[in-house]
């Protein structure tokens, strides 16, 4: 079967995609959570409206391997819903293009710019904020995109210099929009809290450094008057495609699909409703617009994704490939339950007409589904990045109320060894502050070449790396007391089974 998915010759006995008729958003960070979520949102809604002006040009900033799966096909891919007892095929045709912006800045900015743009989503991992240890922009990451809009300030320059980082190419293309003052609205669906204030702070930075003073005055009265950044929360667990789904969904078109992405059943947006200008009817394909979004994104974070963590770290200690083996592990099941209904369930307020016991009960179903084989080392990946907003709210609000979060404890002695682990062996830690993480495990362990287990150095050297580990700076919450830190140790041996 060589035959390609394409717009042009969509395989019989299937619905046809949707074939829209402008670029109404701009996203940054088109991987498969994108694909499989907001990108099938805005299908569904032009299928429940008619209106087509909402397609979307995807933009993939670390490699062109999605642009190169998705441009031979004209956009169209297709997902695959796995359930626990059934699943389906349906094609998305929402994403009109998809730019790498190493070789195609220019039309990026030029999409952003254009007056039918209303709306530019991110999906680029809480690492693409390019955040410091203490939540403000690090400038150094951004300081190509930076000198390239001191240089284009002032007008249009013929060839943009590449973008190298999501944020400097958002803010170069706000820059190039202020020109016509377009409005324009954008939407993070990133898992941080308070996720749209962060962003819009992080832009504020990046133009104040690149544009001090009066010159940056248009750009700033710009974003105070015309652009917006509303919260928003999104859920749907989808693990990265593997070969062999590639090769049944191509059996079961008929043709190869490149761009294919799975997913579980479940899906939910909630959107903070504050946007600057027109906006896709997502509502229609079953999203929630609501003036608060904060009940629901803590919930979220805390109960799915906090938990979410601490499966994926002990489950892989645990010698557990995917989120499914390690959530039916007894022993990880109990310390999942802990973590979720002792110490996470009684930081949250309900957010209106959700029971946060039965949710925390459908979570673990979730993670439970076989079907879609996300793996532990997925979830595990960027732990520095993640652990603050998933555990640190959890931590700081209990200890402040007067309970000690043990099921964080257990989390975090997981994270520690997990980390360790990965050094001593040479597996190495897949995290942006991957170096620093191997600074703070002794130097003696590393890279080790024995079994790579706590008997390396035993259990007294496993708790002193642990320590240092939890020192790392913008990790736990500042004030986390001493005392806390002697429980997270006093887990590892459970962690070490
Ligand atoms: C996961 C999330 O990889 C991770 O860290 O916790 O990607 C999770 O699957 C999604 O947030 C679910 O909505």
């Amino acid at each position: 079967m060589t035959d390609r998915l394409h717009r042009d010759h969509v395989p019989a006995g299937i619905d046809a995609p949707v074939t829209p008729t402008a670029v109404g958003i701009v996203h940054l960070g088109i991987g498969a959570f994108h694909r499989a979520h907001q990108a099938v949102y805005t299908e569904r809604a032009a299928i429940a409206t008619g209106d087509t002006v909402w397609g979307i040009l995807g933009v993939t900033q670390r490699s062109a391997r999605v642009r190169d799966q998705l441009r031979p096909q004209g956009g169209v891919y297709s997902v695959l819903t796995a359930g626990e007892k059934e699943s389906s095929v349906e094609l998305i045709g929402s994403v009109v293009d998809v730019a790498y912006p190493a070789e195609e800045t220019g039309l990026v900015l030029a999409a952003l710019a254009a007056p039918s743009t209303h709306v530019v989503t991110l999906t680029i991992t809480e690492k693409g904020y390019a955040r410091q240890p203490d939540g403000s922009l690090d400038v150094t990451a951004v300081a190509t995109d930076l000198e390239a809009l001191t240089a284009e300030h002032g007008g249009a320059v013929d060839a943009p210099r590449p973008a190298s980082s999501a944020i400097g190419l958002l803010v170069r293309g706000l820059a190039a929009r202020a020109a016509s003052g377009a409005p324009i609205t954008v939407l993070t669906c990133d898992n941080m809290v308070d996720n749209g204030h962060v962003l819009e702070r992080l832009v504020r930075e990046a133009v104040d450094a690149a544009l001090p003073g009066a010159e940056g005055d248009t750009l700033r009265g710009f974003l105070d008057a015309r652009v917006t950044f509303p919260c928003s929360m999104v859920d749907r667990i989808v693990p990265a495609t593997t070969p062999e789904q590639r090769d049944e969904v191509g059996r079961l078109l008929g043709v190869r699909d490149e761009g294919l992405v799975v997913g579980e059943p479940f899906a939910q947006w909630v959107i903070e409703d504050r946007f600057a200008g027109p906006r896709p009817a997502w509502e229609a394909a079953g999203a929630t617009l609501t003036k608060d979004v904060a009940p629901f994104e803590q919930a979220k974070l805390r109960l799915l994704n906090g938990t979410h963590s601490l499966v994926a770290y002990s489950g892989w200690l645990a010698g557990h490939a995917t989120i499914a083996e390690a959530v039916t592990d007894p022993e990880i099941a109990a310390r999942a339950r802990q973590y979720l209904f002792e110490d996470a369930l009684p930081t949250l307020t309900a957010p209106e007409g959700l029971d946060l016991r039965q949710y925390g009960e459908q979570i673990l179903t979730r993670f439970a589904n076989p079907h879609t084989g996300h793996t532990t080392v997925q979830v595990a990946m960027d732990g520095t990045q993640k652990i603050p907003f998933r555990w640190g709210g959890v931590l700081a609000e209990s200890l402040a109320a007067g309970r000690e979060p043990l099921g964080v404890a257990f989390g975090l002695a997981a994270w520690a060894e997990f980390v360790r682990r990965r050094l001593v062996t040479g597996e190495g830690v897949d995290d942006p502050r991957a170096a620093e993480l191997a600074n703070l495990v002794n130097a003696a362990d590393v890279p080790g070449g024995s079994d790579g287990l706590g008997d390396v150095e035993g259990l007294a050297g496993a708790e002193e790396d642990l320590r240092a580990l939890l020192a790392l700076p913008g990790l736990l919450p500042e004030g986390t007391p001493d005392g806390f830190v002697d429980r997270v140790a006093e887990e590892l041996e459970s962690v070490l089974g």
